[in-house]
């Protein structure tokens, strides 16, 4: 009896480590959400890494008035509504690094205004 048994168990574990396996991967393909604040005359964080050809969804939300937020080189902008909230869905297809800005004047300090995004292979 045992000796019939192990096969069985073997086979029902490779099912089940390519079922969870085939699983798993799929669930890598849902977007990365990054939380974001905006506030005069910043973002936190101020400085965010993610996976070149990982879809990613930027949250960001305003702590006070309108804000907004750029990224030029990747032909990527958002703005926000004062205390509102906007996201920015994309996937990185160039690593490297993209400087975002502020794309709605906000105050005296709204040129200074910027997030650090970091693309990795
Ligand atoms: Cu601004």
């Amino acid at each position: 009896m045992k000796k019939k048994r192990v096969p069985m168990v073997v086979s029902f574990g490779v099912l089940a480590a390519m079922f969870f396996g085939a699983h798993s991967a799929s669930a890598q393909e849902a977007p990365h959400r990054i939380e974001i604040t905006a506030k005069r005359f910043s973002y936190e964080p101020s400085e965010i890494t993610v996976k070149k050809g990982q879809p990613v969804v930027l949250v960001i939300k305003s702590l006070d008035t309108a804000h907004g937020l750029r990224f030029r080189e990747l032909n990527l902008n958002v703005t926000i509504g004062k205390n509102g909230a906007g996201e920015l869905s994309f996937t990185p297809d160039k690593a490297g690094d993209f400087t975002g800005h502020c794309s709605v004047f906000c105050g005296s300090g709204h040129g200074g205004m910027s997030l650090m995004l970091h693309v990795v292979n």
